[in-house]
């Protein structure tokens, strides 16, 4: 970090406000009391201590996952101060932790480089806690501080004497407020201390869940630590990929702040493995970094291509897309005062930060193209070919809009389409197979729900590429029904439906159906997974019907594979009922279906969000790319439930 302030006591804590206005509006604060915001807490509280390391007094971060689902964080740093507060006259942690906004903002020395999505404290943890526990060890003692609700229960006090230094944090979060779950998933916090170690070279986070034990009564421990920072991000993200050049790094610094970024080209064909961050946070919606990332690798791959005479004068420009075609790339830029905009407060605006981040890339990717020719030969070769597929792709679809089949007039003949033109108010269900979507169309309410039925398989866009899927009818049939066209042409504001819901059968043939989909919306339609249109349906897994019953009746539905036992448990005489398990969709009827996984008022759809991008991009590779054996080994290790995206 820049500019470490000399001097830092209490007194420059800024004091604003109080808990109970957290406690009123918690999702001002957290964004949601869904598990989005449950997980941010976490966030917050690792985020003081990445400061601390960031700064240069902490190597060491480590993470709980209690049984009880409490949290402990701690970290080897200078701890929490202790002394009184110059202005609350109470001691600093306690104004830390019961005072909003009272973080570690060094007044514009430096930069307080994480800070949660919100950077709104610890505080906020607090108010939303029903127990917070503090123990600090500085200055050879270690005290100790609890609070009940954000009040403070246990005045601080000194527990004895301390060696070393640093703070830990334990957190019940209250059930009251996180209403939805309070129970933390491992692989969401363990995809944000990975991505917090690849973004901040040889900081390391280990992880514990002690729900999980192996024989010896050890819980679950991870590791993150990468000595090689975003360069071993880009590897990680092209795992299993057939990569045509070691990752290219480079750096920059002036006043305005700093810039990493980290680049390797694959075969793959994706065109969305550019992750952009600002102050270790994923600017999702883009920004001025990410701008001036782009222009420069279009214009620096361009003006060396014309340069060794690869792109004749008479031949047109690779377009940005072309470039970056199985480009896996990290831009991680640090600023002294990110200003976040867009829709979720993921697009970075700081037009300072556009030219260092150009000149960098330009300067850095034009010296590696001409000190590397045999992997520059591999990059441009590369592109060009995406420029000819682009091409041969837009003739395939001007073709095929001339026969009618991508023209949005010319629906494809197996929708069943609502009534209601207004997107907002309709759903489409993307249904496997002719006698499931039969149902489906019967059961519907055909003002608001359209029906697709698929027939078979689809294509596997990851390994076809745009051009063939293109001619392929499933996912033409797809694309027109769904009104955004793709490529050059997409556009998001075009879409008929605003859930489009995949509905599968429960079995590893709809899970597979389930990817393939998925790989289709995250590769052509990603801008649709952003604004949260695409959904996965829910059909129950067993149906309890009363055993000698002549009615066809279903006296319960389950959902959970695993919640079977507790259900029947419920029960006073389980042996009542006759336990179905529904392997398809066309096993119910048209009311059944309905009823269990169509109805708005009474179904559950998962949401499906691409929080985790860089983990969706990898395993979607993983599981569909082009070496067999990732794949492999990964339908091995997930064949029980292939699910990989954050949903
Ligand atoms: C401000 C000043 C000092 C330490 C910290 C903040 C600090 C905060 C947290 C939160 C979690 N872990 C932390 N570790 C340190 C110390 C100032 C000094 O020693 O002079």
């Amino acid at each position: 970090m820049a500019n470490k302030p000399d001097h830092y006591d209490g007194s420059d804590i800024q004091v604003l406000e109080g808990l109970e206005a957290v406690r009123k509006r918690p999702g001002m604060y957290i964004g949601s009391t869904g598990p989005r915001g449950l997980h941010h807490l976490v966030y917050e509280v690792v985020d003081n201590s990445v400061d601390e390391a960031l700064a240069g007094y902490c190597d060491e971060i480590g993470v709980w996952i209690h049984a009880d689902n409490a949290i402990t964080v701690t970290d080897n740093g200078r701890g929490i101060p202790v002394d009184k507060h110059p202005k609350e006259k109470i001691p600093t942690v306690e104004v830390v932790l019961t005072i909003l906004h009272a973080g570690g903002k060094f007044g514009g020395e430096g930069y307080k480089v994480s800070g949660g999505l919100h950077g709104v404290g610890v505080s906020v943890v607090n108010a939303l806690s029903t127990r917070v526990e503090v123990n600090v060890k500085r200055d050879g003692k270690e005290y100790a501080i609890a609070f009940d609700h954000g009040k403070t229960c246990e005045k601080l006090h000194e527990i004895g004497p301390a060696k070393k230094t640093g703070t830990k944090t334990t957190f019940w979060p209250d059930p009251e407020i996180f209403t939805e779950t309070t129970v933390f998933d491992y692989d969401t916090l363990a995809s944000r201390f990975r991505e917090m170690a690849f973004l901040n070279r040889g900081l390391k986070i280990v992880l514990h869940d002690e729900r999980v034990t192996d024989a010896d009564g050890n819980p679950r421990t991870e590791v993150f630590q990468y000595a090689g920072g975003i360069v071993d991000f880009v590897k990680y993200l092209n795992e299993g990929k057939e990569t045509l050049n070691k990752p290219i790094y480079f750096e920059a610094e002036n006043a305005d702040g700093t810039v990493e970024v980290a680049m390797q080209w694959s075969t793959s064909y994706s065109t969305n493995s550019v992750m952009a961050f600002a102050n270790n946070i994923n600017t999702h919606e883009g920004g001025t970094h990410l701008d001036g990332f782009k222009q420069a690798v279009t214009r620096t791959i361009n003006e060396y291509a014309r340069a060794k005479g690869i792109l004749k004068e008479k031949d047109s420009n690779l377009s940005g897309d072309d470039t970056r075609e199985g480009l896996a790339a990290i831009v991680s830029v640090k600023l002294h005062d990110p200003q976040f905009e867009g829709q979720t407060k993921t697009k970075l605006g700081n037009t300072e930060i556009r030219p260092l981040v150009q000149n960098a890339v330009t300067q850095g990717l034009a010296e590696y193209l001409e000190e590397n020719p045999t992997p520059a030969k591999r990059i441009i070769g590369k592109a060009t070919q995406a420029l000819k597929a682009r091409e041969a792709a837009r003739k395939a679809r001007e073709m095929t809009r001339r026969k009618g089949v991508l023209d949005s007039f010319a629906l494809p003949g197996k929708l069943a389409d609502c009534s209601s033109k207004e997107p907002q108010n309709s759903e489409i269900f993307i249904v496997e197979g002719d006698s499931a979507g039969g149902s489906a169309k019967q059961a519907r309410d055909r003002k608001t729900q359209a029906i697709l039925p698929l027939r078979g398989k689809i294509l596997n866009v990851e390994r076809a590429g745009l051009h063939r899927s293109l001619s392929s009818d499933t996912i033409s049939s797809l694309i027109t029904a769904i009104g955004t066209n793709i490529g050059d042409d997409f556009d998001a504001d075009q879409a008929r439906y605003h859930r489009i819901i995949i509905m599968t059968d429960a079995d590893v043939d709809g899970a597979h159906i389930r990817c393939l989909l998925l790989t289709f919306f995250y590769r052509y339609m990603p801008e649709l997974i952003n604004r949260g249109y695409i959904y996965i349906a829910q059909p129950p897994i067993f149906g309890l019907k009363k055993k000698n019953s002549r009615s066809p009746k279903i006296e319960r539905y389950i959902y959970d594979e695993n919640a079977l036992g507790s259900v029947l448990a419920e029960y006073d005489d389980p042996n009542k009922f006759d336990v179905q398990r529904y392997k398809g969709l066309g096993e119910m009827d048209p009311d059944q279906l309905w009823e269990t996984t169509m109805e708005p008022a009474t179904r559950t759809l998962l949401q499906v969000n691409i929080d985790d991008a860089a983990e969706a991009e990898r395993v979607v590779s993983e599981l569909m790319g082009d070496l067999v054996e990732p794949r492999k080994e990964f339908i091995q290790k997930h064949a029980r439930d292939v699910r990989f995206l954050d949903i």
